[in-house]
């Protein structure tokens, strides 16, 4: 499928035509009805890459509102198709959790704001680097998302860099991350990663990687999710502890709920976890 040891030598992978648009149709659906409802009825005839961005031109749009639309039974079957959860067995074993930390991205075109460099593993705190290898981050185009429409851009091999600053966590002004990293990225080679909608990228949570402009004239959706080796399903040295403690203090501070998405007790049904969800 692809070679682990390219993916821990750059940091990370990016697979062409994985994912099939029928797994995320129904998904994409969802969130059309969502738009549906906040168009009220204007711009009917605009498709989902377009529909969104006529309603908030020339205004901008909260991101975050549209976190709630990652809780529904369509997104729970992407996170446990094996489509998905079969490249990270090969990274993360075989019993995965997906943390319940992700973000759906509908980015505007020519708003000239773009998520800056980070590292995810800033935002979680001294301590994460010793699960570089057990948590993965999946980042999924819904639409296309080419060099001019703000398709992803990275650091190969800049997660042997370990953490960029030791002292930030889930307390820290992202800006203060963000400087930081822009100013350690600054003379690094960058790579483009231009992706279709059915192409995955994985990469570690220590990569430094930010979101390009998007001057398509179309929305750019994708969302971005982390998983993780389910605790306790692999022996645990006293840093991997450490690290899990990290992982828990991040996912409390975003009120995550955890999902196992495969292993021996094979995935947790959507039931199980609406019971455990945000109301
Ligand atoms: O989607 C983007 O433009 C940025 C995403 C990102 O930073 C992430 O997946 O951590």
């Amino acid at each position: 499928m692809f070679d682990v040891d390219v993916f821990r030598r750059e940091g990370y992978v990016v697979l062409r035509d994985v994912v099939d648009h029928g797994l995320l149709d129904p998904f994409i659906e969802v969130l059309s009805q969502k738009v549906g409802e906040l168009a009220g009825g204007r711009f009917a005839d605009l498709p989902f890459d377009r529909r969104i961005g006529a309603l908030y031109q020339g205004r901008t749009l909260n991101t975050r509102e549209w976190q709630s639309a990652l809780f529904c039974r369509e997104f729970w079957a992407i996170v446990t198709a094996p489509q998905i959860t079969g490249p990270l067995r090969l990274l993360l074993g075989d019993e995965i959790t997906y943390q319940g930390n992700a973000h759906l991205r509908p980015y505007l075109s020519n708003h000239l704001d773009r998520l800056p460099w980070h590292q995810d593993g800033q935002f979680y705190g001294a301590g994460i680097e010793s699960m570089v290898w057990s948590i993965a981050q999946v980042w999924l185009p819904l639409t296309d998302a080419g060099a001019d429409a703000g398709c992803m851009a990275l650091v190969p091999r800049s997660h042997h860099w370990g953490l960029i600053s030791q002292e930030a966590g889930p307390d820290t002004d992202p800006e203060e991350i963000y400087r930081l990293t822009a100013s350690r990225v600054k003379f690094e080679p960058i790579q483009l990663v231009p992706m279709r909608k059915g192409d995955l990228l994985l990469f570690t949570n220590l990569l430094a990687h930010t979101g390009t402009e998007n001057r398509s004239g179309l929305v750019r959706w994708s969302v971005d999710m982390r998983f993780e080796t389910t605790y306790g399903s692999r022996p645990l040295t006293p840093a991997l502890k450490d690290g899990y403690r990290v992982t828990r203090r991040r996912m409390a501070s975003r009120n995550a709920r955890p999902l196992r998405v495969c292993g021996a007790a094979g995935p947790q049904s959507w039931e199980e976890w609406d019971a455990n969800g945000p109301d």
